[in-house]
């Protein structure tokens, strides 16, 4: 291939150009394509550095070969580099795909693989999805959805509105007075978790913590009288005839998800707020208001601390990394315990954010 002679301002023109192309290419995650345009606008840089006025490019030099060759003489033809124009509109395009697989996302109960397949079949928006829904419902059709994610696309718009604080506490005062009159002698504390107990002004959802006398024994069977199942079961059942829970999302062994009614009247009456409940015996309390507390970020950051030391930390206590050996023994009777016993000084919910641990993971 001949030398390709170029003027000055032809050369810093070609320089900014494969400067762009290098990170397009790495925005659409194509790192060895954005790394030879980057060899390639370095040497011309070179060539600006070390030659004034006349400028040879071939593809003798480091950086140059036959494609980035054939993009310089596009340019001395065109003008331009076409390349330049279709990464452009790629990452646009992946731009529109990335914020619709995320749309999907936001369905409660609708996973990455599953948005993906709802894309790759031409869905492109939430509303395609929810008259989907009507029109397979309407013809008898084979379901798309399971019945969680048609709750989850029925309250769409309700499930990404917040939940004002004052809101939630009315929520909680009445299900503890429910529970307290049906089954009072059953519960041992009924607290709110999560962003409200951070202290947030609006939640995402309410997140309740049941926990319950364990000790208390059945004395025909001789084990624990209340189990987290029977309670939860229990406890949903009554808040349905309330009318506070709408509809059921899933009820494992320790936590029940579901919709629930915070208003009986005033503007917000008729909006689907998600309610979580999570159940369990006294001995876990503080592991569990801990891990319900959050924030995520501040959990994975204790979690990581505990493990430094040796021990797996979750919502039901604390083990030995290598045993597996439970570490609880009994001690661990409140947030602070659990503080104590990494070394942690005692941090309030309202603090709780991503940063607050770090100088602990660092050290
Ligand atoms: N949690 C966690 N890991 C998860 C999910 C939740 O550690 N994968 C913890 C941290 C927060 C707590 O459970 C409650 O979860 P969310 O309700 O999802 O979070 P939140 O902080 O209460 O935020 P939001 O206001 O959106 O409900
Ligand atoms: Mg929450």
């Amino acid at each position: 291939m001949t030398d390709i002679e170029l003027e000055k301002t032809q050369l810093d023109t070609l320089i900014k150009h494969f400067e762009e192309l290098s990170l397009l290419k790495k925005q659409a995650g194509e790192t060895w394509r954005a790394i030879s345009y980057e060899k390639a606008s370095r040497t011309l840089r070179e060539l600006t550095e070390n030659e004034h006025r006349k400028f040879n490019v071939s593809t003798d030099l480091k950086g140059i070969g036959k494609s980035i060759y054939q993009k310089i003489e596009e340019f001395l033809q065109k003008g331009n580099i076409s390349e330049i124009k279709k990464s452009r509109d790629d990452i646009l395009l992946n731009k529109d795909y990335l914020s619709i697989i995320n749309s999907f996302c936001n369905v409660w109960g609708v996973g990455s693989v599953k948005a993906k397949k709802l894309y790759t079949t031409g869905y492109r928006s939430v509303d395609e999805l929810q008259e989907l829904v009507l029109k397979e419902e309407k013809t008898g059709e084979k379901q798309t959805f399971t019945s969680a994610q048609k709750i989850g696309l029925r309250y769409y718009d309700d499930f990404n509105k917040r939940i004002p604080r004052a809101e939630i506490t009315r929520t909680w005062n009445r299900i503890r007075d429910l529970w307290t009159l049906k089954h009072g002698n059953i519960i041992a504390r009924l607290d709110i978790c999560g962003s409200y107990r951070r202290g947030l002004s609006n939640s995402g959802d309410i997140d309740i913590l049941l926990c319950y006398h364990s000790t208390v024994v059945d004395s025909s069977e001789n084990k624990p009288k209340y189990r987290n199942d029977w309670i939860l079961t229990k406890l949903v059942e009554t808040l349905r005839e309330e009318g506070i829970v709408l509809e059921d999302l899933c009820l494992g062994k320790h936590k029940y998800m579901g919709v629930c009614k915070t208003s009986k009247h005033g503007k917000n009456k008729d909006i689907g707020r998600r309610l979580d409940i999570l159940v369990i015996p006294q001995e876990e309390y503080a592991f569990a208001k801990l891990h319900f507390t959050g924030s995520w970020e501040f959990n994975r950051c204790i979690r990581q601390i505990a493990l430094h030391q040796g021990k797996t930390l979750s919502e039901h206590g604390i083990k030995a990394k290598d045993t597996k050996l439970n570490l609880n023994n009994n001690v661990y009777n409140s947030e602070k315990d659990i503080f104590d016993a990494l070394g942690v000084s005692y941090i309030p919910p309202e603090l709780r954010n991503d940063k607050v641990l770090l100088p602990y993971i660092k050290s």
